[in-house]
């Protein structure tokens, strides 16, 4: 794949159902066999307090950086399909999940289709969103103009918590 002509695409990756860990795990190794795609970088692993419906189990958060060929709305057809092939099953909005793959950022661009809004709507309101996401890009400046140290200082660090360092996971993954 020639750099020129691929996008870099920010993910964000979240579990609280059935092993989070061991979700990211399979997920990881499913993200390096999407077509026309590189996986370039993962965040650490971080231990998060849950955002919507009360009662669910804390969630397991970490952000990838790919560099992909594939349009946006291509990407996100495959990242369902991961999520699906991993038990998904979409239930009440913001409620738990076995994985869930958003795509955060793709190349600076600014997208509201039927299907997807770019950058997430959320990402700003989200430390674990943005914290995996200074992990890996620590110099980043959002489409909006803000950088992305910025916004997760404004963020704060509250219920979020280190869980395994990148080098430790990935020595785990299959
Ligand atoms: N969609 C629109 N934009 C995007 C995008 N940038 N990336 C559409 C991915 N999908 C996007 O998503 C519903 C629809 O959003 C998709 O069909 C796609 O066309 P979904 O994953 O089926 O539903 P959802 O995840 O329940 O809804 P939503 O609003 O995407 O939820 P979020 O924002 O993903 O929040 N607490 C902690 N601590 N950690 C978490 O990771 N995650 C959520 C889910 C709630 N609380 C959490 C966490
Ligand atoms: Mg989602």
């Amino acid at each position: 794949m020639s750099n020129a002509e691929a996008a870099n695409v920010y993910i964000g990756i979240g579990s609280n159902l059935e092993n989070p860990l061991a979700q990211l795990k399979a997920a990881t190794a499913a993200l390096r066999e999407i077509p026309s795609t590189k996986l370039c970088k993962i965040s650490n692993i971080y231990q998060t307090a849950p955002i919507g419906p009360a009662g669910q189990p804390d969630y397991t958060n970490a952000a990838a950086l790919l560099e992909t060929q594939l349009t946006p709305e291509v990407l996100l057809d495959e990242l369902q399909r991961i999520e699906l092939g991993q038990g998904r099953v979409r239930k009440e909005r913001w409620g738990p999940r076995t994985l869930d793959l958003d795509i955060i950022l793709y190349a600076g661009m600014t997208i509201r289709t039927a299907r997807l809004t770019v950058p997430h709507i959320e990402m700003e309101n989200r430390n674990f969103v943005l914290i995996p996401l200074m992990d890996i890009a620590p110099d980043l400046i959002l489409p909006n103009g803000k950088s992305l140290k910025t916004v997760t200082d404004q963020a704060g660090h509250e219920g979020i918590k280190l869980s395994m360092t990148t080098n430790d996971f990935m020595a785990t993954c299959p």
